[in-house]
């Protein structure tokens, strides 16, 4: 066997004492560095952490969580819906499905105002649209390159948009949403029509440095914006431990002077209740807030990945006990709500997204003289 290239330590090496520690020299404060009583007072970084900790779960009544569940469901099925057409070969280019990270999106904008509030996120897109009351039917075209698609087909899974509804993508590069996000939230500002911007962003996302330079602006000019952090524990293939130096999300926005929310985003009341307090403080003027979404992917992180960095048993863990639906199903079973009730739902549900993967499937493709439209050519 070869020999360790270290050598054994010696016994006098063992037994030597540990130099006596010098006795440590006062710490240099600078006058700057000095947090004031009042400011430390005014300083809201804590305060929203600390409302959201004293009260947990939205309170919602029957006809709410019916709508909560019966969103998440349409996510749910519309995405399952999308993965077969996509092992059809019916649609093409990427696809990534945002199974497990229903209680997210339906949680964050149900508090919001639809159309009038804005949406960005990245590339795992359709549920955000869903729960933004975009038709399944056009997302489902978009999704199969057809002309009635929201971005008449030619956009797909990662980049749709709709001024319309407030929805402004479907980015595929990575971050790119947040300094987007933060511009939206300055015209709002600038033309003073109350509304705020969601920007969503993976924990893969929040390492990038055109995050930083976002925080920044927004929080010195007091934008209306929330940073959401849709933490699923994996950027592709690379566990958040191995790919980030701080973890606590919600504490990246500290340096900005951006207050933090830590939020479970398995349980849809949670993520409403967080919602409520973040949009109060950003309505009011008081500038971003910065929330971690702590959820988890079920998939790949796109329909090519096998997701072989984790095992079966971490995914079977997470639908067996933090499924976000069946946690809602608890809460309207307690609320009174019958199973029945229940699975007309589900069925409803089904019946939906398999008329939107019809009409997906039978609806025409864009004409070819649509190839040279919409396109950036020329000057502007
Ligand atoms: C600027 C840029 N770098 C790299 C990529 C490749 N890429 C696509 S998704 C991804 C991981 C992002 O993970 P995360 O932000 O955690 O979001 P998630 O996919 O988990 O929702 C990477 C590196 C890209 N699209 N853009």
């Amino acid at each position: 066997m070869a020999k360790s290239a270290t050598p054994a330590p010696t016994r006098a090496a063992k037994t030597r004492r540990a130099p006596a520690a010098k006795p440590a020299s006062k710490p240099v404060i600078v006058e700057s560095d000095v947090t004031s009583a009042e400011d430390e007072a005014t300083f809201a970084l804590r305060s929203l952490q600390q409302a959201h900790a004293n009260n947990k779960r939205y309170e919602a009544n029957a006809d709410e969580l019916l709508k909560f569940y019966e969103q998440m469901v349409l996510i749910r099925r519309f995405e399952e819906k999308a993965g077969q057409l996509y092992g059809l070969g019916l649609i093409g280019g990427f696809c990534h499905l945002y199974i497990g990270q229903e209680a997210v999106a339906v949680g964050l904008q149900s508090a919001l105002n639809e159309g009038h509030d804005s949406v960005i996120t990245g590339y795992r897109d359709h549920g955000h649209m869903l729960a933004y009351g975009i038709d399944p039917k056009v997302i489902m075209a978009e999704l199969t390159g057809r002309a009635a698609g929201i971005s008449r087909g030619k956009g797909g899974s990662m980049h749709m948009f709709s001024t319309e509804h407030k929805f402004y993508g479907g980015h595929g590069i990575v971050g790119a949403q947040v300094p987007l996000g933060t511009g939206l939230a300055f015209a709002h500002k600038y033309r003073g029509d109350g509304g705020v911007c969601l920007a969503y962003f993976g924990d893969g996302a929040s390492n990038q440095g055109q995050v930083y330079e976002a925080f920044n602006m927004a929080s010195l000019w007091k934008l209306p914006i929330i940073f959401v952090i849709e933490n699923n524990g994996y950027a592709m293939g690379t566990a958040v431990k191995r790919g980030s130096a701080e973890t606590h999300f919600y504490r990246r926005g500290t340096a900005f002077r951006i207050p933090g929310m830590d939020v479970n985003g398995m349980d849809v009341l949670e993520v409403r209740q967080a919602a409520e307090v973040a949009l109060e403080y950003v309505r009011a003027g008081n500038g971003p807030v910065l929330m971690e979404l702590n959820t988890y992917r079920y998939r790949g992180h796109s329909m090519s990945d096998p997701a072989k960095y984790r095992s079966r048993e971490e995914v079977q863990e997470m639908r067996d006990k933090h499924d976000a639906i069946e946690l809602v199903k608890q809460d309207l079973l307690k609320a009174g709500v019958t199973e029945e009730r229940i699975k007309e739902i589900d069925k409803k549900t089904r019946q939906i997204v398999a008329e939107a993967a019809d009409f997906a499937e039978s609806s025409p493709e864009p004409d070819m003289a649509e190839l040279y439209t919409d396109v950036l050519v020329e000057t502007y």
